[in-house]
Parts: structure tokens; C-alpha cells; sequence
């Protein structure tokens, strides 16, 4: 068992206040995620929590760390490096928090832009991100009820809203967001 009350603590000295509610917020939608979908609710709770922990380091930080670990910068990362927060915070979980529970370092490395055939951990935590108590987009209590009726229809959703809102915004879309999309898209449609 991780220790719950120390990781918080190390979170809390290394993330800004509000980035600190919200993983929070992941943390406990992503437990009661787990109660519907039947997986560990420790092990949920842990990657919930941890799943942004580099989120406030500098893009030279995260770069650094991206060429000390060797991990390879995909274009839309080089481009936008706060996408890095998630390869680099698997990282950083391994690292500096300790964990060594495969599923959940993957459910931290793929939280932000998904990936094809996704662990039932990693799309809990893909979707507890864009659902937890905090956010505010629009349209949250459709996805909110989405997420406890069929998770990966809101998966698929949710990719597809993403896609659509980096299109009107001319963000590059990462390929693992191309691929996700059109895993699932096949999926189920
Ligand atoms: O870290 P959070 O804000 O909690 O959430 P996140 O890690 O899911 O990051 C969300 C941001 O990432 C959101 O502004 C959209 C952006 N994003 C997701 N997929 C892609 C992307 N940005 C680019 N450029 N390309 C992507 O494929
Ligand atoms: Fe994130
Ligand atoms: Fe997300
Ligand atoms: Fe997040």
C-alpha cells in the first residue's frame, strides 16, 4: 500500500494551490469510477493523485528530464511542452513518489492525450480529469453522466470534443491523440 497522507503532503509543497484541488478532485472521481467499473480503489486513488505532478515544472525542467530519462519528444511535445507533464510525470512518480505499480506510471504517462486499446486504469484516469468536481467547461453533467454509463463512449467523446477544441484553437494534435481517437472511433462505431 502506498502512504496516501505522504504523497499529499509532497504534492501540496510541489504543486500550486489550485493544480493541487484538482488532483484532489481526479483522485476521488477516479475511486468512485473504480467502484463502478470494479478496480483497485487504492490503486485509483494513487494515480489520481499523482497524475499531474510534474505539471508545475518549467518547460526547461520538463525538457531536462525528458533527455536525462530518454524519452523521445514528439513533435506536438516539442511544440507545446506542457503536453511533457504527462511522460515526464510518470517519471516523476517512479521517481520521486515512489511508485512502481506499472498500470498506474501508464495511467499517468497517457492522461493527457490517451492512447489506443487503454488499460481500464488509464481511461478511469483520462476521464476523471476532464469530469472531477472542479472543472468548469460546459456540458460537464452529460459527460458526468456519461462517464458512469458507458466509460468508453465517453472516452471516444471526450477525445473527440479534445480534437475538435485543438482544431479551432490551430494546436498541433499529437499522433497518440489521432490514435486513440480512431481506436476507439472503430471501436465502437
Ligand atoms: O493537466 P490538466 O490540465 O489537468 O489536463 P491534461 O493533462 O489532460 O491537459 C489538457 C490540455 O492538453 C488541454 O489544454 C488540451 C491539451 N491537449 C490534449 N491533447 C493534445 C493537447 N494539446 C495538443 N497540442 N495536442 C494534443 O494532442
Ligand atoms: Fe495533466
Ligand atoms: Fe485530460
Ligand atoms: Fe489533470
Amino acid at each position: 500500500k502506498y502512504d496516501i497522507n505522504k504523497i499529499r503532503k509532497k504534492l501540496k509543497r510541489t504543486l500550486h494551490t489550485k493544480r493541487y484541488i484538482h488532483s484532489i478532485g481526479v483522485s476521488t472521481t477516479a475511486v468512485c469510477l473504480a467502484m463502478k467499473y470494479g478496480y483497485d480503489l487504492h490503486e485509483a486513488e494513487v494515480a489520481g493523485l499523482v497524475h499531474d505532478c510534474a505539471k508545475n515544472y518549467s518547460d526547461s525542467k520538463k525538457i531536462a528530464l525528458c533527455k536525462k530519462n530518454s524519452i523521445v519528444m514528439s513533435p506536438s511535445e516539442q511544440t507545446s511542452p506542457d503536453l511533457l507533464h504527462a511522460k515526464v510525470g510518470a517519471v516523476v512518480a517512479q521517481s520521486k513518489y515512489d511508485i512502481d505499480n506499472r498500470d498506474i506510471l501508464n495511467a499517468v504517462k497517457y492522461h493527457t492525450t490517451g492512447r489506443p486499446d487503454m488499460s481500464l486504469l488509464e481511461k478511469i484516469i483520462y476521464i476523471a480529469d476532464f469530469i472531477e468536481p472542479n472543472r468548469t467547461q460546459p456540458n460537464l453533467k452529460e459527460y458526468r453522466n456519461l462517464a458512469f454509463l458507458d466509460l468508453e463512449v465517453c472516452l471516444l467523446r471526450i477525445l473527440r470534443d479534445t480534437i475538435t477544441y485543438l482544431e479551432k484553437n490551430n494546436k498541433e494534435i499529437d499522433n497518440l491523440t489521432k490514435e486513440a481517437y480512431n481506436y476507439y472511433n472503430n471501436l465502437i462505431n
